[in-house]
């Protein structure tokens, strides 16, 4: 499209202002012309959309600004490519950013409104499945209050994680039509759509090769900025949402053949439809195959259109451009980069692929063999013919230079190649990631190990220079700042420096740790969010709890390997314990969980059912009453995290040893003062090293010992015959205690743990569980050791904030610098 020519002289305009006053003022114009209701009328989602377009109208200036700054400096640029953005809700989190919570609160105080009701009428984005999605989320506000130029690509579904409702005990997915009612924060860039191709067929014509007869359909681009915290800044979200092209729908419309051209209408947009709902499993849905297709061809085609429009030509590009793999699903990026530099730009494709070499860098968030992406052949050539050409050509390049460094092992290069052609011949795409990228992580110490010497033991002795570890983090402006205003005010008092940007500075806690004011401050805001989330229950669930117990939460996908059923193990022991001595002085504990199991994964729904089961039968016992309490909080989200967490005591991260990548939500709580129980696995070995040992509860065997048991040939029936609780507790799952309508309903999940071999090895890890939760309740009966804990958490969980995860991806991975301002 033709610019506009003006002269700057004439462009005035007067900037939005911060008061209380100016903020009311543009909340009701907002309203009534944008909105297009009369405050008499209007309703409370009304005033959410007027107070978001107001609260966006004072971030636009920056966003230009910060814009023509990335334009005028040149600067290089990381590209961070995702299937998930887990953004939770943006207005308060912008008004945090923008430090106006208080004069907004006020403004719509003014109007006759409660900002809390604003708040929590907002919809969580929850284009995400869990952790890989959040951290996706921290790393752009992390980015953004850095100064770093960046920008996040996604898709914009229509629908994200499902809403989960519990009936009869029972997950029932509902969908999540988070746009119904718009979506006031984005910004519809009506000129940006590219148009992505599927299917047709491979045509040589002497060196150049076509690819022809494809049906295609339209990405266009939704932008969300992203504000920093306390920075004159802001970085893009774009998100891409499907159109059906238009000239295949004039095309049969003209034919007359109306529903036939709205029915391809549909099936087209579906590519943007719904987030699939798997965690840390592969789907091998060839609709999930076009949908990645989709958000990297899109992506690819912007960060080309934009270098080009900078820089004039593409020869500078790897000097310029990023680009960030997160996970293997965007990894058809590298040779979407390829088709277009060698197909429509003429480029040899030896010259392209040196460059993509040097552009693209992947981080690798699971070991899980299910989760690790595999397309087969005949799919990927009949969806994208023209890429997997490409691939092949990569392959054949790689496994020359193998052969030549390590002549004679045939079985190596089978191992290696990108083909795997054991399992009828399928496309690794993992493998893909790390041939084309400079720098491959992971996301905890021990994961980066463990990744170099299982999955990518080959790959790293081939490139040994490209492995490295970015330990995961997460922002202390939405899981502190926003999330814990009590504990805010207390850090506020009584530390020096902004800890909200640099989170080290929490250490000067360590100088007081003994200080019982301090203490009693900590313990009052904890009691605080206590009675906070002990009223939601009550509300929600009709379920009374009492603030002063324990608060022991886990809260996280439903997940075999999370291990929520050793949880519920120790549920039942606790409560067998109580009835067996009525008098015993027992600390009282409101056991917690919350969490979404894929919509087709049978276990993990059945665990969420045996969880409701125990949870009816427990709190309906009135032996036990006021000592133990279960609750299942339906609908585990972004926003219903950030009022648990801040309510925590404990922190359950148990999953078996070698299996969590890192884990995130150790970090939330542990820096919202809650006490860790949890094994040696993914990021919670660092966390030790930070807090201390004294002031974390670490069990069960190490990722080494599990690997020894599996070895060996681990037997979970003898730890079944050996021990006299754990049978006990096994044989009520068994035998229908908790389910007495259905007295075999769980007889599956006990054969699971004694009879087929206990994947998880929970058995292996119950005593050693049992005993230190036994060492939590000595611990907390003594509140100032307790307290003392607490303090030595929080202050040494600093590493943890995803500020200094951002600025070594920056140094060494990216090589990008912030924008001067
Ligand atoms: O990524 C998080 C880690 O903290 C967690 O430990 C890890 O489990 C999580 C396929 C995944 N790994 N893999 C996924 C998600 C969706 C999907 O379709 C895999 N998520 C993780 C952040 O590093």
């Amino acid at each position: 499209m033709d610019k506009v020519q003006f002269s700057a002289s004439n462009f005035n305009y007067n900037s939005p202002g911060y008061s209380t006053d100016s903020l009311k003022q543009s909340i009701v114009y907002k309203l009534m012309f944008i909105v297009g209701k009369h405050p008499d009328v209007a309703t409370k989602h009304d005033w959410l959309n007027a107070t978001l377009f107001a609260v966006r109208d004072r971030i636009v200036e920056r966003q230009l600004n910060s814009t023509q700054a990335q334009i005028d400096q040149e600067s290089r640029q990381v590209y961070y490519l995702s299937m998930e953005f887990l953004m939770g809700r943006t207005l308060s989190n912008v008004l945090i950013s923008l430090d106006i919570y208080n004069e907004t609160a006020e403004a719509l105080k003014n109007i006759g409104l409660d900002i809390d009701d604003i708040i929590n009428e907002e919809d969580d984005a929850g284009l995400g499945n869990g952790g890989l999605g959040r951290l996706a989320a921290c790393f752009l506000d992390s980015l953004t209050t850095l100064g770093l130029p960046g920008r996040g690509y996604g898709i914009r579904y229509d629908y994200g994680m499902f809403t989960q409702k519990i009936v009869d005990g029972k997950q029932v997915e509902v969908p999540d039509n988070w746009l119904e009612d718009g979506n006031a924060w984005e910004f519809k860039r009506h000129n940006l759509r590219y148009k992505i191709h599927f299917g047709g067929r491979i045509q040589h014509e002497g060196d150049e090769v076509k690819w022809l007869d494809t049906e295609h359909i339209l990405a266009c681009a939704y932008d969300q900025l992203i504000p920093g915290y306390d920075i004159n800044f802001t970085n893009t979200l774009r998100l891409w949402s499907a159109q059906t092209s238009k000239e295949i729908n004039l095309g049969k419309f003209n034919e007359g053949d109306y529903l036939e051209a709205v029915a391809e209408k549909n099936s087209s947009e579906n590519v943007s439809r719904v987030l699939y709902p798997n965690d840390s499993t592969d789907s091998g849905k060839e609709l999930r195959l076009r949908q990645e297709y989709f958000l990297v061809s899109a992506t690819i085609q912007d960060i080309l259109r934009r270098h080009l429009k900078l820089h004039k030509s593409l020869a500078n590009l790897h000097e310029k451009v990023a680009i960030h793999l997160n996970d293997t699903h965007p990894v058809l990026a590298i040779a979407e980069l390829i088709r277009i530099l060698v197909d429509e730009n003429k480029m040899t494709f030896k010259a392209a692929w040196e460059m993509t070499k040097q552009i693209f860098s992947y981080t690798n968030h699971t070991l899980m063999s299910e989760a690790l992406e595999t397309w087969p052949v005949d799919t990927l050539g009949r969806i994208l013919p023209r890429h997997l050409q490409i691939i092949f050509d990569i392959n054949a390049v790689f496994l020359d230079s193998v052969k030549e460094r390590f002549p004679n092992d045939l079985d190596l290069l089978r191992r290696v190649s990108i083909i795997d052609e054991v399992q009828g011949r399928r496309v690794r795409m993992a493998w893909l990631a790390v041939i084309a990228s400079h720098k491959i992580n992971g996301v905890s110490a021990l994961h980066s190990e463990l990744m170099k010497e299982d999955i990518f033991a080959d790959f790293a002795k081939i490139y040994p220079e490209r492995f490295c570890n970015m330990t995961n983090g997460i922002t202390p402006r939405r899981w502190i700042a926003l999330a814990n205003p009590s504990l805010t005010e207390i850090l506020d008092t009584r530390i020096k420096g902004n800890w909200r940007k640099d989170l080290s500075l929490l250490k000067q806690l360590n100088s007081i740790k003994s200080d019982k004011t301090l203490h009693e401050q900590l313990a009052k805001s904890k009691l605080e969010n206590k009675k906070r989330l002990a009223q939601y229950i009550s509300e929600e669930l009709n379920i009374v709890v009492n603030p002063n117990s324990l608060f022991d939460v886990q809260i996280k996908r439903i997940h075999e390997y999370k291990r929520q059923l050793l949880n519920v193990l120790h549920v039942i022991t606790q409560y067998n314990k109580i009835i067996a001595n009525p008098d015993a002085d027992i600390v009282p504990r409101v056991i917690i969980f919350a969490g979404k199991a894929a919509s087709s994964y049978y276990v993990a729904k059945h665990i969420i059912h045996l969880i409701n089961d125990v949870a009816q039968v427990i709190n309906n016992d009135s032996r036990v009453h006021k000592k133990l309490k279960v609750v299942f909080i339906p609908n585990y989200s972004v926003s219903l995290a950030q009022m648990i967490i801040p309510a925590a005591d404990l922190s359950e991260q148990i999953s078996l040893a070698g299996t969590e990548a890192s884990g995130t939500g150790n970090m939330k709580f542990a820096l919202n003062g809650a006490l860790t129980i949890g094994t040696l696995d993914g990021a919670n070995v660092e966390m030790l090293e930070n807090v201390g040992e004294d002031n974390i509860f670490i069990f069960g065997n190490t990722a080494e010992q599990v690997i020894k048991l599996r070895q060996k040939g681990y037997n979970p029936r003898e730890f079944y015959e050996n021990n006299t609780k754990l049978r006990q507790v096994l044989n009520q799952i068994a035998d229908g205690t908790f389910s007495p309508n259905e007295p075999h309903r769980y007889r599956d999940l006990f054969d699971n743990l004694v009879n087929f071999g206990d994947y998880y090895q929970l058995l292996a890890d119950y005593q050693s569980y049992v005993d230190t939760q036994s060492k939590v309740d000595l611990h907390f009966k003594n509140q100032d050791n307790w307290q003392e804990s607490v303090v030595a958490n929080i202050a040494n969980m600093g590493y943890f904030s995803s500020d200094r995860t951002i600025e070594e991806y920056a140094k060494t991975i990216w090589k990008i610098d912030p924008v001067k301002l």
